[in-house]
């Protein structure tokens, strides 16, 4: 009866939604867990530690509170059915990782959970890929440093060049996420520099003991490759995925890493993206590129996750013809029935770049025969960076719904996974902004099953992450609605960017505007927006099955929140809302800001009754979110005024 131990919290390391009150139902019990196997040991370290702490025992036999049962059947089954008998409550699973679910499943319910009358419920994911993806680098890149795109803090995985040699942070972090059902992590950034292609062969000894840690949580991990591996680590003339020399390549050396690494879940490919190498410099397409990687893996059940994140990053803004939106759906649908079974195209929620607010990409609904993945960003790039309270998991929940073709299949039930890019570092609350642990729970519990409501996920967390019951209220005040402040506050109506370049954060109005990047806005002194309609701008809006693609099209119809998206419209144009473009610019920015004052003054009263660091951590960001709040709202208020002319109907104060 083996029980593996409860990885302990490097000091000063946050809990997070795991400290040790939100066991203490479950610790108080009398629990019993039966079966073998590495899951069902970390499920006995846990209930040990528990009980340990809370007064409870775990026993092998007697009547119990509680009874986890690990019973025969399919050994990597995830699900688990959950059931109260008289004064018993049950867990049952055939799989040591349906085990950890439901156990966790109990923590979540509290008391509740001991209470009672209720049906037996049997839980299951609702999709098997649940995946985060880390941009973490070795070393440190002069441009983006250690974690790309990261504002935690540098690398839990690698210091000072090397995987670390303390992994302790890693198993602290390996026990949330398999608290929450994520069953699957990517260990480097996409973006795949000289000593991060290295993990694959001669530093593969260390990503071996990172797989060690994240197995006992029911955690495969990935590696991303550059695809030019042959030629860079292997020595060989090409990267042609069609060359013999090329194929073998990969096939060795991906048999030496599941040597290795037996569960390894196999390989993150961004190709032809943004400088990465990819299958066109040898004339070849992204179906063959995939496919080179899948076939290597295949013999051990691995998957190539292949991105569909490719456009020309080095467009001309005067050209107008190209469309950075289209790109994605122009370069992968030809390929629909072309890639092997164990590729998973990534496709980002949106088409153009995990901004506040896009419409869902296309490519969802438009590659049947092809098994995709939603990409979303845990990592807050364009949404405060960390320093902004913003509650993302409203818009995962909102993307996950969305049902391409009107009726039919939601994209949750299109997606074969959803992934997501960490927003995880070495800062001591694990995020930088305490309240961003929100989005890392919220994306694992949404990946589980994405119809649960982004209010009732905030509620878990907030119940298992603080003691005191009275912050739930005000907690949710703060952050139910912070995503659609945020979005208030940005960019309006869907158009988009607005950020200084490189960096991405704060208001530069024409940061992109002139820029190789795709991202523009056009605004003039008559109106903003981007024409992408068939009948008179890039056509994107066809890339839509009915009824959007005519939905989108039309002014009358498109959507309020995307119509800068879809249109070029005059500042004058009324909204379906009843107000004009340009006041819905005003009021918004008016009204997002005072949001944020709003937010500050309902934290400033949680004082006493969150931990001081804590309420000092966000007390001091919330200061840096409104500075940048005002920022927006002046910049972004003044440059529309200045280009139309047209006052705010309410005479408020414009520079
Ligand atoms: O959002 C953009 C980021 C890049 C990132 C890229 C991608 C890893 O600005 O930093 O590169 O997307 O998703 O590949």
């Amino acid at each position: 009866m083996s029980a593996t131990p409860v990885a302990p919290l490097p000091d000063g390391v946050d809990p997070a939604w795991l400290p040790p009150s939100a066991l203490r139902a479950l610790g108080a019990r009398r629990v019993r867990v039966s079966g073998e196997g590495p899951l069902v040991a970390t499920v006995r370290g846990e209930v040990a530690a528990a009980t340990a702490e809370h007064g409870g025992s775990l026993v092998t036999e007697g009547p119990v509170d509680l009874a986890l049962v690990c019973a025969p059947g399919d050994p990597d089954g995830e699900a688990f059915v959950v059931r109260r008998d008289g004064t018993t409550t049950s867990v049952t699973a055939t799989g040591g990782a349906g085990l950890l679910h439901g156990l966790h499943h109990v923590v979540r319910l509290g008391e509740a959970a001991f209470s009672g009358r209720w049906e037996p419920r049997r839980h299951a994911p609702r999709r098997a890929i649940r995946m985060l993806d880390h941009w973490d680098n070795v070393d440190v890149h002069p441009v983006m440093g250690q974690v790309e795109r990261g504002y935690a803090g540098g690398s839990i995985f690698y210091a000072d060049g090397a995987v670390r040699a303390d992994l302790g942070r890693v198993a602290a972090y390996a026990r949330l996420l398999g608290s929450i059902g994520i069953n699957r992590v990517c260990l480097n950034n996409v973006n795949v520099h000289r000593t991060e292609a290295r993990l694959l062969t001669d530093l593969l000894p260390d990503v071996v003991r990172l797989a060690g840690v994240f197995r006992p949580q029911g955690v495969r991990v990935h590696l991303s490759v550059s695809f030019a591996a042959p030629m860079t680590l292997g020595g060989l003339p090409t990267t042609d995925p069609l060359d013999r020399g090329v194929q073998e390549w990969w096939a060795s050396t991906t048999a030496a890493v599941y040597a290795a690494i037996p569960d390894f879940g196999g390989y993150v490919v961004k190709a032809d993206s943004e400088g990465q190498p990819g299958p066109f410099a040898s004339g070849r397409d992204h179906a063959d590129g995939a496919n080179l990687l899948a076939r290597a893996l295949a013999p051990f059940g691995g998957t190539v996750f292949w991105r569909a994140f490719v456009y020309d990053h080095r467009q001309d803004w005067r050209d107008r013809s190209t469309d950075r939106a289209r790109a994605a759906h122009d370069h992968f649908t030809p390929l629909d029935g072309g890639f092997d079974e164990n590729v998973v195209l990534q496709v980002k929620f949106g088409p153009v770049d995990f901004q506040v607010r896009e419409p869902v990409s296309p490519v969802v609904a438009a590659m049947p025969r092809t098994r995709l993945a939603v990409e979303f960003q845990v990592t807050q790039e364009y949404t405060g960076q960390q320093k902004h309270v913003c509650y993302l998991v409203p818009q995962w929940s909102e993307v996950l719904g969305f049902r391409p073709h009107g009726d039919g299949d939601a994209v949750a039930e299109i997606a074969h996974g959803v992934v997501a890019v960490s927003n995880v570092g070495d800062d001591p609350f694990w995020t930088g902004h305490p309240l961003a642990q929100a989005n890392l729970f919220g994306f694992g519990r949404l990946a589980w099953d994405d119809r649960l409501a982004p209010e009732a996920v905030l509620d878990e967390w907030i119940g298992l992450t603080f003691a005191d019951p009275a912050v739930r209220a005000p907690l949710h005040e703060v952050m139910d609605g912070s995503w659609l402040t945020y979005e208030r506050c940005t960019a309006p109506l869907g158009v988009g960017f607005m950020v200084r370049p490189g960096h991405h954060y704060g208001p530069d109005v024409d940061g992109y505007e002139y820029t190789q990047w795709g991202t523009y806005h056009f605004a003039d002194r008559d109106g903003v927006g981007v024409d992408r309609t068939r009948a008179t701008g890039t056509g994107f809006t066809g890339q839509y099955p009915a009824p959007w693609r005519d939905l989108y099209e039309s002014v009358r119809t498109c959507p309020d929140e995307l119509l800068l998206f879809f249109h070029h419209v005059p500042y004058g144009h009324v909204l379906r809302s009843g107000t004009t473009v340009i006041q819905h610019v005003y009021d918004t920015h008016f009204a997002g800001h005072e949001e944020v004052a709003r937010t500050a003054r309902t934290w400033g009263a949680l004082r006493g009754r969150v931990p001081d660091r804590t309420f000092d951590r966000v007390t001091e960001l919330l200061a840096e979110q409104l500075r940048c709040a005002t920022e927006w709202r002046d910049q972004v208020n003044t440059y529309f005024w200045r280009k139309s002319g047209v006052p705010d109907e309410r005479g408020r104060r414009i520079w």
